[in-house]
């Protein structure tokens, strides 16, 4: 069905944050305005363990963030490995605004944001995030396990009613990764990609899988050649897992958006859900699955 304005986002909490969108863009009439501020607010959400400060740490026991925004020009920007910073979502924007770059990481990262008078929050663990990783720490076991928090990542794309689009993807990523690792959620074209003459689309799962398939962008390019979105989300699926080992361990979702407001999505197993925001309604629906 086609519609415009919409707004899809990954996961439960991606509600809130296609409400925070759409008041966003009601207010500013910025699709980029809405998918940044979308996504703020699960970066703020205390229960949320992959998203924001109080997601889960790494072995380290450090919590790094990655973020990535794009609009249909092809304007983007991103952060990666970045740590202390509330709103990695908001520095990848001043990436993208302010810089002559794409992707800032880790300490440069963090150097531009003081400069940009970003505040350094403290470096600790939230108490939830604390209780898991001290559990964790008994086996120091590293086995992403599907479906739980630590597949939680919001990507989010949407379009607003003269048919421009603009994407967001912000995550603490896997769980007890190892110290410096950067996931799919910052790489454009792996975790997010976004084109006004196609659509868009973004992912979540484990980042690993999808940068090898350059999930987003290999979507829009099946867009592109004709397909809808749904066919699209389930040819990159397909792709993903006659190019993975240990597919049984894997998950992997993702979700697009074509210019004319159609959607798809369309995940490894089932489990993965999205949020759908139009002006009538703003609903939860289960995706369907490869297995
Ligand atoms: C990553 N794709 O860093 C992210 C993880 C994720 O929900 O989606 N978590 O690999």
């Amino acid at each position: 069905k086609e519609e415009k304005p919409l707004i899809l986002s990954t996961w439960n909490h991606g509600l809130p944050a296609n409400k925070a969108a759409w008041n966003k863009l009601k207010e500013t009439g910025s699709i980029l305005d809405a998918v940044e501020a979308g996504v703020r607010d699960t970066e703020l959400d205390m229960e949320n363990l992959s998203v924001g400060l109080q997601g889960l740490p790494d072995r380290e026991g450090i919590t790094t963030l990655d973020a990535s925004i794009m609009t249909g020009d092809g304007a983007c920007g991103s952060v990666a490995f970045v740590r202390q910073i509330k709103h990695p979502i908001t520095l990848a924007r001043a990436v993208m605004e302010k810089t002559p770059h794409v992707m800032l990481a880790g300490e440069g990262a963090r150097q531009f944001a003081i400069a940009q008078g970003f505040p350094l929050e403290k470096e600790e663990l939230s108490p939830k995030a604390k209780v898991e990783y001290d559990k964790w720490k008994v086996t120091s076991q590293y086995k992403p396990i599907i479906n739980i928090e630590n597949h939680d990542t919001i990507g989010m794309v949407g379009i607003d009613s003269s048919g421009k689009l603009a994407g967001s993807c912000t995550t603490s990523g896997l769980a007890y990764k190892m110290h410096g690792r950067v996931g799919d959620s910052p790489i454009i074209g792996a975790g997010l990609y976004v084109d006004d003459e196609v659509g868009a689309a973004t992912a979540t799962g484990l980042g690993e899988t999808i940068i090898r398939i350059c999930g987003s962008f290999l979507i829009v390019e099946l867009m592109r050649q004709g397909r809808t979105p749904q066919e699209a989300c389930e040819e990159a699926v397909k792709r993903l897992v006659t190019k993975s080992k240990n597919i049984q361990d894997i998950q992997a979702g993702f979700l697009a958006i074509n210019k004319y407001g159609e959607t798809g999505a369309f995940a490894v197993h089932p489990g993965f859900n999205f949020a759908r925001a139009t002006s009538s309604e703003n609903i939860l629906i289960d995706s369907k699955s490869h297995f």
